[in-house]
């Protein structure tokens, strides 16, 4: 079965319950996990006028294909009632798919792996706790690799 690495993230409410909430929603879809990060505390990036992160990632297997994975991990946003304001603002919970196996998909709305991800202690730290030597299909790096040149 299919396997993807999704990042978690929350700068609202309470933290730690709507990541542990996300994870529980995505199970209950049937989307297996299969390995859990441990959750950190980070310093937010990008929009910097906003309240801490706890950020995560799990690996999971799934029968869905990419585009409706994205749309599984966007509704599971949408019920835990979240709001979009500000590019790269406060959301009490977004579930941001990273890699999916070893695909490179450049589509409207999808793009695998994550445009950005490479840049982002807080996605590569967690998911090099889970597996180290995954490499990044564009980048040709593993994500531990990558994760050494953020610090
Ligand atoms: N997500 C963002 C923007 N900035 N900063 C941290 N620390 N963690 C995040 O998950 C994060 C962010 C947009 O998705
Ligand atoms: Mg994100
Ligand atoms: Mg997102």
């Amino acid at each position: 079965m299919p396997r993807a690495f999704i990042a978690l993230g929350s700068n609202l409410g309470n933290r730690e319950k709507n990541i542990v909430e996300a994870i529980e929603r995505m199970k209950r879809r049937g989307i297996k996990i299969l390995k859990m990060s441990g959750i950190i505390e980070t310093e937010p990036y990008g929009y910097t006028k906003q309240d801490k992160f706890l950020n995560a990632a799990c690996l999971v297997e799934t029968e869905l294909n990419p585009r409706d994975l994205m749309d599984a991990l966007l509704e599971i946003e949408n019920d835990m009632g979240r709001e979009r304001k500000i590019r790269w603002g406060p959301r009490n919970i977004d579930l941001d798919l990273i890699f999916y196996e070893d695909l490179v998909i450049r589509e409207e709305g999808l793009t695998i792996p994550h445009p950005d991800a490479h840049n982002r202690p807080f996605v590569m730290g967690p998911i090099a706790e889970i597996d180290p030597d995954y490499r990044h299909p564009v980048l040709k790096k593993s994500v531990g690799e990558i994760y050494r040149t953020l610090l």
